[in-house]
């Protein structure tokens, strides 16, 4: 059985806080959804909260000109150092608070990073982070490129898609061949200190994340939310579809939402029960995989349904079976 965790869960969209501790003046695009993202944690967090993001859309972006729109203290850090910035923070409260610098209260520790500066870049300080007794809660903002700098792939792009580093052409049609890392996983599967792991997408199901960022803050210790983030310039859509593709995304199961509570798993769309839609329904909605072919397509389909039909767990661990004992080798005299 699941363990239940007792927190100040958001039960209807009327019980979420009205305050806004991430308000006007950041300069993300029109239906960004990491901006999203950034939003609705300093909402689920409060007021008693610092964060502190890596480079990226979420730093440059937001606070361009000598304008930001964070209520809450925010701390810039360099690129690959969201994990190192996440215990420098919190060793440095508890260190104040021991000595009576500072009260003691409970002061929410928050990183961000994106797909490239936590997912790639800063995977070490991360997993450095995670084995820590801090209480400090990673997020990892997912819009599958190095947005920042112009749409290049990361190691979290989905195979096929067309950035400004992997342009399809004439010769090879595909330049992105690799498969999506899947960096939840790894990190539930190898921390057993990290005492939550989680995946979401802002807007589905609605309230969803904002709860897993209260129940990640409530478990306290490390903790990681790694999420789902569609973005209209790099994936190429109307802004108005940011939603839709989020949902699409769970929906047909490309992108599995979980949470790993004290090593159990549990599905928050369980896609075996619930079923899947075919992953043509979210790509072909992307001016990204507009190059795509049949074949391409049945490729990425064969990929999500052997990851939900033949894993040992579905989007966490990628072990289809125990080993069969090996075969006796012959000795030799
Ligand atoms: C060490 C280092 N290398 C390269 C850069 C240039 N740079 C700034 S933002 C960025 C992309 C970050 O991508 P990601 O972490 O996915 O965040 P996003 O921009 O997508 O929000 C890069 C490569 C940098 N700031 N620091
Ligand atoms: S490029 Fe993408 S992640 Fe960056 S601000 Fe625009 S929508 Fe957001
Ligand atoms: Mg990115």
């Amino acid at each position: 059985m699941a363990t239940e965790i007792q927190y100040d869960k958001i039960k209807t969209i009327r019980q979420a806080p009205l305050e806004e501790m991430y308000t006007s003046g950041h300069r993300t695009c029109q239906g960004c959804e990491s901006a999203l993202v950034m939003r609705d944690f300093a909402k689920a967090a409060g007021p008693r909260t610092v964060a502190t993001g890596s480079t990226g859309c979420m730093y440059v972006a937001n606070t361009s000109y000598m304008t930001t729109p964070w209520i809450i203290p925010w701390m810039h850090t360099q690129l690959g150092a969201g994990g190192s910035s996440a215990v420098g923070m919190a060793a440095g409260l508890r260190a104040l608070m021991r000595k009576g610098k500072i009260k003691q209260e409970k002061i929410n520790v928050i990183s961000f990073c994106g797909d490239i500066g936590g997912g790639d870049m800063g995977l070490s300080g991360i997993s450095g982070a995670l084995q820590t007794d801090l209480d400090l809660l990673i997020i990892l903002y997912d819009n599958e490129s190095a947005a920042n700098t112009d749409i290049q792939a990361t190691g979290l792009t989905t195979y096929g898609a067309h950035t400004t580093f992997t342009p399809p052409g004439k010769v090879h049609r595909i330049m992105q061949k690799r498969w999506k890392k899947n960096v939840a996983g790894m990190l539930a599967v190898g921390h057993p200190t990290c005492r939550y792991v989680a995946t979401a997408c802002a807007t589905f199901p609605a309230l969803d994340y904002m709860n897993k960022v209260r129940k990640a803050l409530e478990i306290g210790g490390p903790t990681f939310i790694h999420t789902f983030d569609p973005c209209p310039k790099g994936w190429d859509y109307h802004p108005r579809y940011s939603h839709e593709l989020g949902e699409l995304g769970v929906k047909c199961g490309i992108f599995p939402l979980y949470e790993v509570i004290e090593g159990e798993v549990v599905y928050t769309y369980d896609c075996r029960k619930k079923g899947r839609i075919p992953v043509r329904e979210y790509l072909m909605k992307q001016g990204r995989f507009a190059h795509l072919v049949d074949e391409d397509i049945a490729y990425i389909q064969k990929m999500v349904d052997e990851m939900w039909e033949e894993w040992e767990i579905p989007g966490v661990a990628p072990l289809k079976g125990v080993l069969r004992e090996a075969k006796k080798q012959p000795t030799t005299v």
